[in-house]
């Protein structure tokens, strides 16, 4: 456990911009103390997510600590508390429209071939974490192996937080960028992150990238996951700004 990463965010907060801490003023100027307390609209409140966790243990206000931890991550979470998952009890299912639904434990993922990028990452709030490397199974193996019916158009992620979920047209989840990630950082997906084992669908903004990944559902058409459920785009290609974002070749 990261003790720079707030544990549990309760009311969400806004994002310091880009790595520039945001002072109490600046916060309360820009979007008013109103709005702390209530659940603001669907994009403020994303902007809003993951912050008041560790602040509020530092500073009865909730308003203070809003630096981002050193690597420049924040830690999100939907969901107040999350059950940690390891090699024992970690499960991964496969199922929905495939021939051959299959169970995962950590170590048959960690058995199979492994794929590194090393792409920026970024929140649609606008923070970025430049080059970070992700290591993983291609999702495109994990469904070629359960054998996805013709019927079959996207396909359903689910998380064993019990909230969060995510989806991806059938093309997208088969790019060869999209992965079911045991490392970040070239460490073991720790638990914040999380791990075990989360998704990272590294040319979409990273909310796609669904954390503490249980369930990859095949299904007929794409149903809006948590965020798009509050007005975010299902179709959340990251702009070409950086010129990093295209599929890699390899
Ligand atoms: N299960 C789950 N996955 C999630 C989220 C979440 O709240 N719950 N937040 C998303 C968002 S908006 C972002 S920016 C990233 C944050 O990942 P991090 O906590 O590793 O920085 O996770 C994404 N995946
Ligand atoms: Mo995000």
């Amino acid at each position: 456990m990261n003790s720079e990463q707030p544990e549990e965010p309760g009311t969400p907060q806004p994002p310091p911009e880009r790595g520039t801490p945001v002072g109490r003023r600046v916060l309360l100027g820009t979007i008013g103390l109103g709005a702390l307390g209530v659940v603001a609209a669907p994009a403020l409140q994303h902007a809003l997510e993951g912050f008041l966790g560790a602040a509020a243990e530092k500073d009865p206000t909730g308003l203070t600590g809003l630096l981002p931890n050193g690597g420049g991550f924040r830690y999100y979470s939907v969901a107040s508390s999350v059950p940690h998952r390891n090699a024992t009890n970690y499960r991964l299912t496969v199922d929905g429209l495939v021939d051959r639904p299959k169970t995962y434990t950590l170590d048959d993922l960690r058995a199979l071939p492994q794929t590194r990028l090393v792409k920026d990452v970024q929140c649609v709030t606008g923070w970025r974490v430049p080059g970070t490397p992700f290591e993983g199974v291609r999702l495109s193996r994990l469904l070629d192996a359960a054998g996805v019916r013709s019927t079959a158009g996207a396909v359903r992620f689910t998380c064993f937080d019990g909230t969060y979920t995510e989806s991806l047209t059938l093309d997208q989840a088969r790019r060869s960028d999209v992965l079911v990630a045991l490392r970040m950082q070239d460490k073991n997906i720790g638990h914040d992150h999380g791990g075990p084992v989360r998704l990272y669908v590294a040319p979409m903004y990273f909310y796609k990238s669904a954390k503490w990944l249980s369930g990859i559902t095949v299904t007929e058409d794409v149903k809006p996951g948590y965020w798009e459920d509050r007005g975010y785009d299902v179709d959340a290609w990251v702009g070409h700004s950086n010129g990093r974002d295209d599929e890699p070749t390899s």
